[in-house]
């Protein structure tokens, strides 16, 4: 997990972007309400979030394991001025637990703001992120996609890296399941109201953010089947790299 996120976050470094860290244990404005999550929504819920007390907090400043990363960009750009290009990665939680879900998982997120940033724009950088990570000839693909703090939103798609058209092997792949293509990010144009939120000029400044799983990465990379062997540090597993 350790080597996909680095490899991840120096490939966005390769294409001019600084790295930031930020805490786990996260205050609800930062994670939920500067993104535009309304304070009903279905996430916010004790079932998909670890709320935790934190020793002498004042009452009325909430505190959780941050969901997403999104809370360190909604950090750096609650304290630096635009042009602004930023990827961080680390541990997330959700009260997630089966045989697709864990509870503790990986993820980077970027954003890029600054004057006139386009969509083409997030084409641009992502295909080339996308190249340099997977190949300069994988095949990408942008679909429409909803997340609450984008708008519009997308889901960057590659050409499956494990079968063809060609010999049979794309009508039984269970990796993308016979459609020729993995999902492998999500991404959009930042919400105005994020922007202000977090005390950008939306009449100013536009920017495009992306997220992706780091897990999901390494099971493609090393054609790992079962999410749990990336958690069990099984030293037979663990020798391989
Ligand atoms: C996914 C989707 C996404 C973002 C993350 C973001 C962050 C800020 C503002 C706006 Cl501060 N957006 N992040 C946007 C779209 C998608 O990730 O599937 N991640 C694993």
């Amino acid at each position: 997990i350790s080597l996909v996120r680095d490899e991840i976050l120096d490939t966005f470094r390769s294409l001019g972007f600084e790295i930031a860290w930020g805490p786990e244990v996260e205050l609800e404005s930062n994670n939920f309400e500067k993104l535009a999550f309304p304070p009903d929504h279905p996430a916010t819920d004790m079932q998909d979030t670890f709320w935790v007390q934190v020793a002498n907090a004042p009452g009325d400043l909430r505190t959780l394991l941050r969901t997403h990363t999104s809370s360190v960009q909604v950090r750096e750009m609650s304290t630096h001025t635009p042009p602004l290009a930023i990827v961080s990665g680390g541990a997330v939680y959700r009260r997630d637990d089966d045989v697709t879900h864990s509870p503790m998982f990986h993820q980077v997120e970027g954003f890029y703001v600054a004057r006139d940033v386009s969509f083409a724009e997030l084409k641009g950088v992502l295909t080339a992120f996308v190249h340099r990570l997977y190949g300069e000839g994988t095949p990408v693909r942008f679909r429409p996609s909803y997340f609450p703090f984008v708008e519009p939103g997308a889901e960057a798609d590659v050409g499956c890296v494990f079968c063809s058209p060609d010999d049979g092997s794309r009508a039984v792949c269970r990796v993308c399941k016979g459609t020729g293509w993995l999902e492998v990010l999500g991404c959009g144009m930042i919400h105005p109201d994020v922007l202000e939120h977090c005390g950008i000029d939306q009449e100013r400044y536009t920017g495009f953010a992306f997220g992706l799983g780091v897990e999901r990465v390494a099971m493609l990379r090393y054609g790992i089947p079962d999410i749990r062997v990336l958690y069990e540090n099984d030293p037979r597993f663990l020798a391989q790299f």
